[in-house]
């Protein structure tokens, strides 16, 4: 186990990687964090109040914000010189947006590692990068398969195209430079601080807001959801314990389709099951993943604490209720850009 550990975590704080800070803060008296992010869009402020239970103020806390660019290497090289682990979550993250303007998506996704991985080389950093199954693909609905770590890259969006192209990045700074670099292809993630733009939270919004819930095409399309503890969790097993240059799949066995969930999300917020509108489809949809993560669990003896999606959904409408104020303000605009685009 690592000790005193100084922790560098770019993006975090967008949703996965804020509750990796207040999670690890929590739970690890040890660790220091300095948080890389660029405060966009997708980013909260409010997100780490109270993040340090440890901390009397603002003087003593154990975690610091530095707003900059990922791709900007005299920003970053110094964080990497002073940090013992590097943990890589910033990225433009939303599929929608990647088909409205990659460009951000090649800055930030493809760049962005470029420049971390340079400063994990010159200085010698251990460093975690954080991915997504999309990089596989789709799956067809009746396929007995999923996505192993030997699954073929074959991505499909902007978005997902992007964050392959950074995997591979890393896997050729492994073997070409030898940085001491491990990597986590997750499944969907759910849970506290997740950008109203994204599925389970947008119609969990649009509910409490008085709008009604917005499902692309028929919703056949399925997903393999995981609780973000669940995510952070293994990401942890993973830098601890992962043998450096592998790949690991991060999923909890949580394939759901989306008109389920979303009659799920209806049901426990008391609303009637056809109180939604089907909507235009998103170009090219991806029309199911689904993650085997049996090295995960075998080599590393990780096991999901989520046993079940409707009891996580429970929890987390629970704290949309109860935490209006850190999503509010942004509702508005979001579901604009959505109506423009018939969304
Ligand atoms: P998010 O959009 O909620 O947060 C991304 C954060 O990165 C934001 O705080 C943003 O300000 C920051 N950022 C963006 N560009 C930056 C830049 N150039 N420099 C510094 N910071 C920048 O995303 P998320 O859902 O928390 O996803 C985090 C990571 O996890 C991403 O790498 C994503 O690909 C991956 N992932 C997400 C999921 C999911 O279900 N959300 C699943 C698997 C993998
Ligand atoms: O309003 C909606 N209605 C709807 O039916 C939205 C926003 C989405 N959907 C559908 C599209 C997808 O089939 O719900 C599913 C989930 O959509 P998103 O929340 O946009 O997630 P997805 O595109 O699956 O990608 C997510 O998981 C993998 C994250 O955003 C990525 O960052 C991660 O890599």
């Amino acid at each position: 186990r690592l000790r005193r550990v100084q922790l560098l975590v770019t993006g975090g704080m967008g949703f996965i990687g804020v509750n990796f800070v207040r999670s690890t803060l929590a739970a690890r008296p040890d660790v220091r964090v300095t948080v890389l992010d660029k405060m966009t869009y997708a980013a909260n402020a409010d997100s780490l109040d109270g993040a340090d239970p440890s901390a009397a103020g603002d003087t003593d806390s154990r975690v610091r914000l530095v707003v900059g660019d990922v791709a900007d290497a005299a920003v970053v090289d110094p964080l990497v010189a002073e940090a013992d682990v590097v943990v890589h979550f910033a990225a433009e993250s939303h599929n929608d947006n990647s088909l409205r303007d990659p460009s951000p998506f090649v800055q930030t996704n493809l760049v962005g590692t470029f420049t971390l991985l340079e400063a994990i080389r010159r200085h010698g950093t251990r460093y975690h990068h954080i991915s997504t199954d999309e990089v596989y693909g789709d799956l067809e609905l009746d396929d007995p398969g999923r996505f192993t770590p030997d699954t073929p890259y074959n991505p499909s969006s902007p978005y997902s195209a992007t964050k392959a192209g950074s995997d591979l990045l890393v896997r050729a700074w492994v073997r070409s430079f030898r940085v001491q670099a491990t990597i986590s292809n997750c499944s969907n993630n759910y849970g506290p601080y997740q950008h109203v733009e994204k599925f389970i939270p947008r119609q969990i919004t649009n509910v409490l807001a008085g709008l009604r819930p917005k499902l692309y095409g028929a919703g056949q399309n399925v997903r393999d959801w995981i609780h973000v503890d669940d995510h952070n969790d293994a990401v942890w097993t993973i830098i601890e314990r992962g043998r450096i240059g592998e790949t690991y799949l991060i999923g909890a066995d949580g394939e759901s389709d989306n008109l389920t969930v979303l009659r799920t999300v209806l049901e426990l917020m008391g609303q009637p099951a056809d109180a939604f509108d089907h909507v235009t489809d998103r170009a090219g949809h991806d029309l199911r993943y689904a993650i085997d993560a049996s090295k995960l669990r075998q080599e590393l003896g990780w096991t999901p604490k989520y046993a079940d999606l409707r009891s996580g959904l429970a929890r987390t409408i629970e704290w949309y209720r109860d935490n209006r104020t850190w999503w509010e303000a942004g509702k508005a605009g979001i579901e604009q850009r959505y109506a423009q685009g018939g969304q």
